[in-house]
């Protein structure tokens, strides 16, 4: 049977799967998705030990002990619904609405499992609406901004690029199958540069590496758009064209020389004049511009600022020219069609701030969290406040998940989720152009029941249910599939050729068959919209302050072991945190030494590895960890603030600043 990995990962694989009496016997890649080129990773092909693992949840549980205790006991589907329904009935009577918060993220991209029936039934409750900031905010404004999120380039036409940069992007963890179609384009010639504060693997065999120091991209790529404007190379024939307010971020990249960001970066001057010189010099260019940009105080306008390069430079309107950020913006599927439901104007609620908003919130006292597809506990910034604010006894926390996770066990009821196998799903990639259909391939383990099961049956127990609903899976896929108008050629497609394109095919060529969504069909290169939100304005450079008590960058980068924190129970610990061999000798660090990392914000206790492919003053613990990873429980987001990036309020995972020491042996 085929199916699709709907997990959040730009690459959406299409898969085999092996089945016997139901259960999953093994799992690969194939060829339906031509961009995945019949490979996996290994986490998904392990897949079974998620599946079938000790910590899968098996039936509904109840708290049974005090929070955050971990004691449950087993309930039938029945009374834990009765449980959740009379709860969230009583609250909602009592305080309103409001009082009850929605939690979800990135448990799987597809569209049956967000945004559809649970959107149903938060809005019929008149719940507080909840602002999605863990990723792709603050890069998600830049690039609607700027191009009203134009798909970029294709990735498969990366073989076409003679000059490839990677800023801020790992595809070697984060998206594997970009790897070989850039080994294919180096024995063509491309060149490869990395712009990283760590030597990722890419970054050893790549013509140029900058090592610039975390949160420091916006005046880079505000010093490289000064130099192609004062050294005659921007394009103008372009920006007349294609782009408006070009003047507006000339100006505002004036105070930028190569030599000042240079400094800011703490890097040579030098490795930028070289990047500039390779980039003026090489056709075609391309910036494949990751998340790790986003993830700090000023991520807004470095990320706007970096897709900007390509406008100025004129880069576009070759097949491997241009920029590639996320491709969803190649779908305008919605799921909310399913909810059948408008939205509300309820109170929003910014998830990266979720510890402030359940001890001090601003508006009505958060009483109800009801969390699926996501864990919090691993993935939140201020663990601690977050934490806290789970062990409020006046809380009550409904947790839909698959595994045992650190947010499971501070829950009141836990319901069982199945997972992508078990469900039918849709699914799009955001690195690949590709939308999937996938009904479940295996039977449900345990009394596992997916998203749109459950949130049914709580509009039926609250007497939520209109007339109209779509409540069979028949009727909420065709829903989706059909939500832009074109479900009729986009079915024919799926029965044809086992997967979908937008109407712009896989490899739309930017400036050429797709164009800015903008309004008036150009790039907007310092739009007003963005410039209103942020205080000073956009292109606004504010550096994270570096006190001589926290010098050190915490960085916590995607691991090739999780997805986020996705599979992390498999995950044999400790998982060590990662020094420059400068820093470790300054003070008295080794590999398999104990240390604590601190800051205001709390305190991670993990043994140390030193590594040289590091830089000076950046610290790396890995996304995802879950509580058992380290010695004291906590993991990179303790030491998170939760103050959020000059756009769409993103969370700002990279602005930890810490000091690290040996722990007493
Ligand atoms: N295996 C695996 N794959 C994943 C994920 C996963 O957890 N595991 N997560 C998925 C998700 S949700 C996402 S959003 C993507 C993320 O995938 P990526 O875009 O690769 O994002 P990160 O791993 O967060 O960071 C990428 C790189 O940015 C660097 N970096 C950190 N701070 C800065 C900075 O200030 N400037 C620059 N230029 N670089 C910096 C890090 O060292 C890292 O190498 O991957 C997806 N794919
Ligand atoms: N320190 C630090 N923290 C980070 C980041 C970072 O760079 N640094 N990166 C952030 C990023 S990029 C992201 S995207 C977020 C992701 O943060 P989260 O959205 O919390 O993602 P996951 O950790 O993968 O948790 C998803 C959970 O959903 C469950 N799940 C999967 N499918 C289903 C389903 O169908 N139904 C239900 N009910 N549950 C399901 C999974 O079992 C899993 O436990 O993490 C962020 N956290
Ligand atoms: S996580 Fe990414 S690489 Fe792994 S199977 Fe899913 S889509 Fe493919
Ligand atoms: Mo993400």
């Amino acid at each position: 049977m085929t199916s699709a990995c709907p997990l959040d990962c730009p690459d959406a694989c299409s898969l085999d799967v092996q089945v016997e009496d139901g259960r999953l016997v093994s799992l690969q890649g194939n060829h339906k998705n031509p961009f995945t080129q019949g490979f996996i990773c290994g986490k998904v092909r392990d897949i079974r030990e998620h599946i079938e693992g000790p910590d899968r949840i098996l039936t509904p549980l109840v708290r049974s002990g005090p929070k955050g205790s971990g004691q449950f006991r087993r309930a039938g589907w029945d009374e834990a619904l009765d449980i959740v329904a009379n709860t969230l009935g009583g609250i909602r009577h009592a305080h309103g609405g409001e009082s009850i918060l929605p939690f979800c993220y990135g448990g799987s991209n597809g569209y049956l499992t967000q945004g559809g029936v649970d959107a149903r039934f938060f809005r019929r409750l008149g719940a507080s609406r909840l602002l999605r900031t863990f990723c792709a905010a603050p890069s998600g404004r830049a690039a609607t901004g700027l191009y009203g999120r134009m798909p970029g380039v294709a990735l498969p036409d990366f073989v076409h690029s003679k000059l490839i940069v990677l800023w801020g992007m790992n595809p070697s963890s984060s998206g594997i199958h970009l790897v070989p179609i850039i080994k294919e384009a180096r024995e063509n010639g491309a060149k490869l540069v990395v712009v990283d504060p760590r030597r990722i693997p890419l970054a050893r065999s790549a013509d140029l590496h900058l090592p610039i120091r975390p949160g420091t991209d916006l005046p880079v790529a505000l010093a490289i758009i000064r130099t192609l404007f004062e050294e005659g190379h921007a394009n103008w024939d372009f920006l007349g064209k294609h782009t408006v307010e070009h003047e507006e971020l000339r100006r505002r990249a004036a105070a930028w020389t190569l030599e000042r960001a240079a400094g800011v970066a703490g890097i040579n001057a030098g490795l930028l004049r070289e990047f500039v010189d390779l980039y003026v010099a090489t056709n075609p260019a391309v910036i494949r511009c990751g998340w790790g940009v986003e993830r700090s105080r000023t991520g807004g306008s470095g990320t706007a600022a970096i897709l900007a390069i390509p406008s100025v430079a004129g880069k576009f309107g070759v097949r491997g020219g241009g920029y590639t950020m996320s491709n969803s913006g190649a779908w305008k599927l919605d799921a909310a069609a399913q909810a059948n439901e408008p939205e509300t104007r309820t109170r929003e609620v910014n998830m990266s701030q979720i510890g402030e908003a359940l001890l001090n919130p601003q508006g009505p006292r958060i009483h109800a969290l009801f969390v699926y597809n996501a864990n919090p506990l691993a993935t939140a910034p201020a663990q601690e406040k977050v934490r806290q604010g789970f062990l409020r006894e006046d809380l009550f926390t409904v947790v839909h998940e698959q595994v045992m996770t650190d947010t499971a066990k501070l829950a009141d009821v836990i319901l069982p989720a199945t997972t992508f196998l078990e469900h039918d799903e849709i699914s799009r990639g955001y690195g690949g152009i590709v939308l999937h259909d996938s009904p479940a391939t295996i039977a449900r383990i345990g009394e596992a029941r997916p998203n749109y099961e459950v949130f049914a049956e709580l509009c039926r127990r609250m007497d939520l249910t209109k007339p109209g609903d779509p409540l069979d899976v028949r009727d909420l896929r065709h829903a989706v599939l059909h939500s832009d108008g074109h479900g009729g050629a986009r079915e024919a497609q799926l029965r044809e050729l086992g997967v979908a394109y937008p109407s712009v095919g896989p490899n739309p060529l930017p400036f050429v068959d797709s164009f800015p969504l903008t309004p008036d069909r150009k790039a907007h290169l310092c739009p007003p919209a963005l410039d209103a939100e942020i205080p000073g304005g956009l292109y606004t450079y504010a550096p994270v302050a570096e006190t001589p008590r926290y010098p050190l960058a915490l960085i916590s980068p995607a691991s090739s072991q999780t997805i986020s924190s996705t599979f992390g129970q498999l995950v044999k610990g400790p998982v060590p945190v990662e020094i420059s061999p400068t820093d470790a000798a300054t003070r008295k660090l080794r590999t398999g030494s104990r240390a604590r990392l601190f800051n205001d914000h709390g305190e991670v206790q993990a043994t140390v590895e030193v590594n040289p492919e590091i830089r000076e003053g950046v610290l790396a613990l890995p996304k995802g960890l879950w509580a058992k990873h380290t010695l004291n429980g906590r993991t990179a987001n303790a030491l998170v603030p939760d103050h959020v990036a000059d756009l769409g309020g993103g969370a700002c995972y990279n602005d930890a600043r810490v000091e690290i020491e040996a722990l007493p042996s």
